[in-house]
């Protein structure tokens, strides 16, 4: 079959089962209506859009697949995940539209809890993000109370709850804004971000930089978790200990630059 024998896609999709599954762009555009649709129910800001599209550029260039030096970076993220006291996962409002039920599954994967965390905070996304986890299956949501700032930033990423995200010894942030990934850094917390703009200040905060789409990355960790469920201390430690974060955003660098696979 052709490129071009592919089912066409309908002028407006009402719901993502009507995108073809083998159209070649498939996942893109089921991630462009994702975000659509999350704007339409409040959860999504205008900006997730921009966002998406800066995101969904870097995707292309990467070849829309989880490279080999992504992958290892979301084997570490699960072993530093497994290892922790106290892990976060903190969801903005593209994360929300995007991968929500993938979120529950990891935080069960992982024992984390999770965590709203907005730039564009108000009371009504806070809400329609909760609601939209909780019909995911998430039994509770953090980031409603905060009673907490995160010292050194100005803006509304600073609240957070005490008894989440400031307390977490492991914090992942997918789609963060550098900003934030240096405040939490600098607290001391271990970070993993999701970014797929290797140049991006949060990335070159992180602990573990996965340079991957959510779309692809939230669940691929979540399926090393349970790999690796039963692995003991020294075997997760071995594999944080084997995982190279500057070799991991130089190989995204030259794929996206040169296309060499
Ligand atoms: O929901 P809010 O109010 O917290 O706002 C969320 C956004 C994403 C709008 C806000 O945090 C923002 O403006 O982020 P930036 O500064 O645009 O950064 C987003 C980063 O995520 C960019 O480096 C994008 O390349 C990257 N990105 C976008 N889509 C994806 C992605 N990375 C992984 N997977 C994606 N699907």
């Amino acid at each position: 079959m052709s490129d071009h024998d592919h089912e066409t896609v309908p002028a407006v999709v009402d719901h993502e089962d009507e995108i073809p599954e083998d159209h070649p762009r498939y996942q893109d555009l089921l991630t462009r209506h994702r975000i659509e649709a999350g704007v339409e129910k409040g959860i999504t800001h205008l900006q997730g859009m921009h966002a998406e599209g800066r995101g969904s550029a870097f995707d292309y260039l990467l070849g829309e697949e989880t490279i080999p030096s992504a992958d290892e970076a979301e084997r570490a993220a699960a072993a530093q995940l497994l290892l922790a006291d106290h892990p976060v996962l903190s969801v903005n409002g593209n994360v929300a539209a995007l991968v929500p039920g993938e979120i529950v599954d990891l935080a069960a994967a992982v024992d984390a809890d999770i965590e709203v965390n907005l730039f564009n905070r108000t009371p009504e996304r806070l809400e329609a993000i909760a609601d939209h986890l909780r019909e995911h299956g998430a039994e509770e949501v953090r980031g409603l109370e905060a009673d907490a700032r995160i010292p050194g930033l100005e803006h509304e990423r600073a609240k957070v709850d005490a008894a989440g995200i400031y307390e977490a010894d492991v914090v992942l942030v997918p789609l963060e804004d550098g900003d934030r990934a240096q405040a939490l850094s600098a607290m001391g917390k271990t970070e993993i971000v999701i970014d797929l703009n290797p140049l991006s200040r949060s990335p070159r905060a992180a602990d573990v930089p996965i340079v991957d789409n959510v779309i692809r990355a939230v669940p691929n960790v979540t399926a090393h978790a349970r790999e690796l469920a039963d692995a003991d201390e020294a075997e997760l430690r071995g594999i944080l200990e084997g995982f190279d974060r500057e070799a991991a955003l130089e190989d995204a660098e030259e794929r996206i630059r040169t296309g060499d696979r």
